[in-house]
């Protein structure tokens, strides 16, 4: 009787490991870095400086450059969460856009043959601030393959002029 009574407490502890186990490797593959992923931007894609007259209504375009290297899929990029110094896109399409020259002035890259997000901000939706260069950031959501949102983001230089 004893022995039968060690047996059954030796079944439930190996029960209970492997179930501790298992909610620790479910917790592992879970896991994801804390840290929101930086994407490739560009300001006025083709243009290099990224001058911007506050003063003028128009729209700014603004290209998202992911490719299969990154952790985001653009296509899971929730359009409507992107923030572009306060401004949601008033519009968007998915196409892959040459880039702006490293150099001012100098000659743009070529399409990399990488689909981009290309948003589009009206300048009457923006928040600007004085003249100068400043870093932007324009960040957002995606949503990851298990369903979560996950917060991205990206930054360039801009040149507000007057
Ligand atoms: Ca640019
Ligand atoms: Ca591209």
């Amino acid at each position: 009787m004893k022995v039968s009574l060690k047996v059954v407490v030796v079944v439930i502890g190996v029960i209970a490991g492997v179930m501790v186990l298992a909610a620790k490797s479910d917790t592992v593959t879970q896991w994801r870095p804390s840290i929101a992923p930086k994407v490739q931007i560009d300001i006025k894609p083709l243009s290099n400086p990224n001058s911007v007259n506050p003063n003028s209504t128009g729209k700014i375009a603004v290209a998202i450059l992911v490719d299969s290297r990154n952790d985001i899929d653009i296509y899971s990029i929730i359009i409507e969460s992107v923030r572009f110094l306060g401004a949601s896109p008033c519009k968007f399409a998915f196409e892959d856009v040459g880039v702006s020259p490293e150099k001012p002035d100098g000659k743009p890259l070529p399409p990399d043959g990488d689909v981009d997000l290309l948003l589009h901000f009206d300048k009457g939706d923006m928040v600007f601030p004085a003249k100068g260069y400043w870093t932007i950031t324009v960040a957002g959501y995606y949503r990851t393959e298990d369903g979560r949102f996950r917060r991205f983001s990206g930054t360039d230089v801009m040149r507000v002029l007057k």
